[in-house]
């Protein structure tokens, strides 16, 4: 069988999917494209042979459509979640499942009404081998229980709609969702440092910041979020454990070797360096909806990303370091 996916959101992410889907995945087929921008929509799906809407309530409400993939900007996510909730349909929201820990909520209850999870949050890393063999390190307590973590979240450079709230609810909640993941904990308070900024950036944006939480046991992460080091795109993350350390090796597979340097090619986007784990998630998340099951990160882990999100923006606001703790609802048995 072949699930039929309508994409919302024509933009490079959504763009990088078609690719993806088209000729890389197996199971799966764009049938439909929307965008606010039709002409965008068009040219998409044109490319496919699909239909172009300008509105994700058009593209939910075609019959044909059986799954949907949301690419648009998080804080516009919430309304087409829910449209497709209630038409009954899979879907694969990619990250942030929304801006605000309240709009995650009311996609949390529209699901439960349905009485089936339908939403997928599109939490790539955890497909990421690296990550993956991170994670087996810290499980396997070999090297004894994690009481740090490091991580580095740089971007050679952002657009001018980038504001400083996005350092946090597009940027560091990889990291808040990575961390909850790795450390199967939940993060209980978080603060934001400002350090001395950049003159690289845009006069309106905070860049960089660091990100401290604190997870429930303790351990103590951190994360550098810098997005406009010009270098390249660049995630590092370091475990640090009672015995040793872990932590993600040079993305990048060559060296060369001179009588001058060692040197490496440098990725430059995030569609790059994670291209393995966005097919890994998108091939898993066809499966899935096609057997009619849920799979990947829930809106569940949606909401408690969210709220740390909440709770660091909280902290950058304050502009002082403010340590804030986060708030979650008792997690609904649904989610169990
Ligand atoms: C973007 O949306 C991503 O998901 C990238 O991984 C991140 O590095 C970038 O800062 C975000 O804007």
């Amino acid at each position: 069988m072949t699930l039929n996916i309508g994409l919302i959101g024509a933009g490079g992410m959504g763009r990088a999917h078609v690719e993806r889907i088209e000729n890389e995945l197996t199971g799966g087929k764009i049938v439909a494209v929307a965008d606010l921008n039709l002409d965008a929509a068009k040219e998409v799906a044109e490319k496919v042979g699909g239909k172009a809407y300008g509105s994700g309530e058009e593209l939910i409400a075609d019959p044909n459509v059986d799954a949907v993939l949301i690419a648009t900007f998080g804080r516009v996510h919430k309304p087409d979640v829910i449209r497709a909730i209630e038409a009954g349909k899979y879907v694969l929201c990619e990250k942030p499942l929304a801006t605000t820990a309240e709009d995650c909520r009311e996609i949390m209850e529209a699901e439960q009404k349905a009485g089936k999870k339908l939403v997928t949050v599109g939490f790539m890393r955890r497909f990421d081998q690296s990550y993956g063999i991170l994670k087996a390190k810290m499980d396997s307590k070999d090297l004894g229980e994690t009481t740090m973590v490091h991580c580095r979240h740089r971007n050679p450079t952002v657009p001018e709609n980038y504001l400083s709230s996005m350092a946090i609810d597009d940027t560091a909640i990889h990291e808040i969702d990575t961390c909850r993941w790795l450390t199967e904990e939940e993060i209980v308070k978080v603060r934001v440092d400002i350090p001395r900024s950049t003159s690289y950036k845009f006069e309106h944006l905070t860049d960089p910041i660091v990100v401290v939480m604190y997870t429930e046991s303790g351990i103590r992460i951190d994360d550098e979020v810098n997005v406009n080091i010009g270098y390249g795109y660049d995630i590092q993350c370091e475990a640090v454990m009672e015995q040793g350390t872990a932590y993600l090796g040079d993305q990048e597979k060559v060296y060369v070797r001179s009588s001058q340097e060692r040197t490496n090619a440098i990725c430059q986007s995030h569609i790059d360096r994670f291209h393995d784990a966005f097919n890994r998630e998108v091939q898993q998340w066809i499966n899935a909806a096609s057997e009619d099951r849920h799979t990947g990160s829930s809106s569940w882990d949606g909401y408690a990303a969210t709220c740390v999100v909440d709770a660091a923006l909280e902290s950058l606001e304050s502009r002082e370091s403010k340590l804030v703790s986060v708030e979650l609802i008792e997690q609904p048995e649904f989610y169990k």
